[in-house]
């Protein structure tokens, strides 16, 4: 479909930048999934030595199935190129991201990446991030006093489902979806709900530079 044209497209487009002999960070998400193909097949064409730190263990499957070698991300001091995805992209170049539910590593992978490349597809972006969904990652432990504590800061807040139960992280948190009101900019929804204890990560990325990847 059309959509899936244009992570293509991006994930091409992102692959010929990729530099060799360097350390490459992957975000998680079906367009860099798009990448990593791409990205094995320019490899093997061109002998590239890379290697790779996976933001979930969804896309380090992925490297493995495609024979990538994988390292962790204490074994290096930096990452050369971040690839990563989002949710939404504003004029701004915020982002909201957590749609896959890794945005704790993932800000990890970019905030140690020399350059950030974020893939967005044409249907991410819109001219503002207020009032949009935002994803939380809360500690379990006493998470029903954490969604509380939201509400009463007038927050429509609730938790992800796997299934029937509730989704876990590769940190072993969970994930809520917090619904915000246009009144309320992402950068004061980002200071009130980030400084909460029980909440691990916010799926707001502003005022991060980036080099935002478009089709
Ligand atoms: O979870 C995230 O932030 C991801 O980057 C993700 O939501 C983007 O997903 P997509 O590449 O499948 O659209």
């Amino acid at each position: 479909n059309i959509n899936n044209e244009e992570k293509n497209a991006l994930a091409n487009l992102a692959v010929s930048l990729v530099k060799n002999k360097t350390i490459i960070g992957l975000g998680s998400g079906s367009t860099i999934g798009f990448f990593l193909e791409h990205l094995a097949v320019r490899m093997k064409e061109e002998k590239l030595q890379l290697k790779f730190i996976a933001s979930s263990n969804k896309i380090a499957e992925q490297a493995d199935k495609l024979n990538l070698q994988l390292i962790g991300i204490e074994d290096v001091p930096f990452i050369d190129q971040a690839f990563d995805g989002a949710d939404r992209v504003d004029l701004n170049n915020n982002l909201i991201k957590g749609g896959g539910g890794s945005l704790f590593r993932e800000r990890q992978v970019l905030l140690k990446a020399e350059q950030r490349y974020i893939l967005a597809d044409s249907s991410k972006f819109t001219k503002s991030l207020l009032g949009q969904i935002i994803p939380l990652e809360i500690v379990p432990f006493n998470a029903s006093f954490t969604i509380k504590r939201i509400e009463s800061l007038g927050y429509n807040i609730a938790l992800r489902k796997d299934g029937d139960n509730n989704f876990i992280t590769d940190n072993g948190n969970w994930i809520a979806d917090v619904s915000t009101q246009k009144s309320v900019s992402p950068a004061d929804i980002y200071e009130q709900l980030k400084l909460m204890s029980g909440v691990v990560e916010i799926g707001l990325f502003l005022n991060v530079d980036y080099y935002i990847l478009q089709t």
